[in-house]
């Protein structure tokens, strides 16, 4: 058992509180590991304002860390202490009938228990005075130490900064990866971008490594236009300053409309806007922002039968254990400017300001130090 310091959600739509924790050590196929960083990502604020249908509390929120390996449980073989890794909320078991179908990175091995905020033996390793405290996607990154399965974790580069490459374990990469594995963006190709947040920006340099030709970055907060134009955003639109709803305004700008499209926000009309706004015979529309609890999308189905695709993208497609390593990589070799995203760095007993400043528009993202 370690003493953890932790920002605890103990119920919905309640700051988190900052405590120390019990986190007990990894039993067979687990590994704990000492967080060394970790992003704030929208998904961490969507489930504590209670919007989110799996939201379980108390549990240790948080998603995308950065980590060493400190202790193995028995039977781990891929993971040994001292290992730098990236905590995976999309496990790949690489045994599964989903991961063995080679059609998607939804590797469902663990997907019951990590549902109900719990390791793979039904049980929990967080607990504060005897209170059980519920996981969180399989990562909990908000704790100082956190146990993760085996198959839920990515061993990089141990010379790729932590503080940095964390934000690979979520936003980043599932913005690139939307592009290249769920859209498969050719060369040329023009794209809109509905939501320049860390989804969307990072959308923005897939598009860019693709090779599309005009990149339009949509937001209603035009503070966000400065950012999506230098990683590459040819032009921004702010849909507030139209007459016309903003899948007539793209259209008309695109000769009949983009060859892609991505809704990185979970707003179920700006997902239709999104539909719409791809041109007609082959235009295809990825939905990668998560929807609110209960709420549903609509189209007219002539826009389906008249050529336009609607996709969507968890983790943009990735296998995270054989695949994020090469992501780490990139961004080392310079293809991924991960800086550009690190508005603001932070301790973790200022966690509730990094929501704080999400909700007010002010960041992209926030990464904790601990
Ligand atoms: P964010 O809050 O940082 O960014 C959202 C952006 O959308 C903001 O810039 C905001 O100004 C803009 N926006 C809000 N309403 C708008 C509207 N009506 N029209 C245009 N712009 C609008 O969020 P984020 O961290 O970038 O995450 C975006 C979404 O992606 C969230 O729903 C998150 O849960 C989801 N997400 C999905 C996956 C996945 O694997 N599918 C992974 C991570 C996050
Ligand atoms: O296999 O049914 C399943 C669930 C996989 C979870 C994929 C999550 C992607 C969207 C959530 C946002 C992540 C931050
Ligand atoms: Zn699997």
């Amino acid at each position: 058992m370690v003493r953890s310091r932790a920002a605890v959600a103990w119920a919905a739509g309640q700051p988190l509180e900052v405590t120390e924790i019990d986190v007990e050590g990894p039993r067979a196929g687990e590994v704990l590991l000492r967080v060394v960083a970790t992003g704030v990502c929208h998904t961490d604020a969507f489930t504590l304002s209670g919007a989110d249908p799996e939201g379980i509390f108390p549990a240790v929120l948080g998603h995308e860390g950065g980590a060493v390996v400190v202790e193995v449980g028995p039977g781990v073989t891929s993971l040994a202490v001292g290992d730098h890794v990236i905590p995976l909320y999309t496990p790949e078991c690489r045994s599964c009938r989903f991961c063995l179908s080679g059609k998607t990175n939804l590797c469902q091995a663990i997907r019951a228990t990590q549902g109900r905020g719990l390791m793979p033996d039904g049980s929990s390793r967080f607990s504060r005075n005897g209170q059980s405290i519920h996981h969180y996607m399989g990562t909990s990154t908000f704790s100082e130490y956190t146990v993760v399965p085996e198959i839920a974790v990515a061993k990089i580069a141990p010379e790729a900064p932590l503080e940095k490459v964390c934000l690979l374990g979520c936003g980043v990469t599932t913005g690139i990866g939307a592009v290249l594995n769920t859209a498969k963006v050719e060369p040329g190709s023009s794209v809109a971008v509905f939501g320049l947040g860390g989804i969307g920006l990072a959308v923005i340099i897939g598009a860019v490594m693709a090779g599309a030709e005009r990149i339009i970055g949509i937001d209603t907060n035009p503070d966000k236009f400065a950012i999506a134009g230098q990683l590459g955003a040819t032009e921004c639109l702010d849909p507030k300053a139209f007459d016309a709803p903003i899948q007539e305004v793209v259209i008309d700008r695109t000769d009949g409309g983009v060859d892609y499209s991505f809704e990185c926000i979970g707003n179920v009309q700006v997902m239709r806007a999104a539909l719409e706004c791809c041109h007609k015979g082959w235009g295809e529309s990825t939905i990668i922002g998560v929807a609110g609890a209960g709420q549903e999308i609509a189209t007219r189905p002539f826009q389906l039968v008249t050529g336009r695709v609607w996709r969507g993208s968890a983790f943009g497609g990735v296998r995270g254990r054989s695949e994020l390593p090469g992501y780490v990589d990139r961004f080392q070799q310079g293809e991924i400017p991960l800086d550009t995203f690190i508005t603001h760095t932070m301790g973790l007993e200022d966690i509730n300001r990094a929501f704080d400043l999400m909700h007010a528009g002010q960041s992209i993202r926030s990464v904790i130090h601990f």
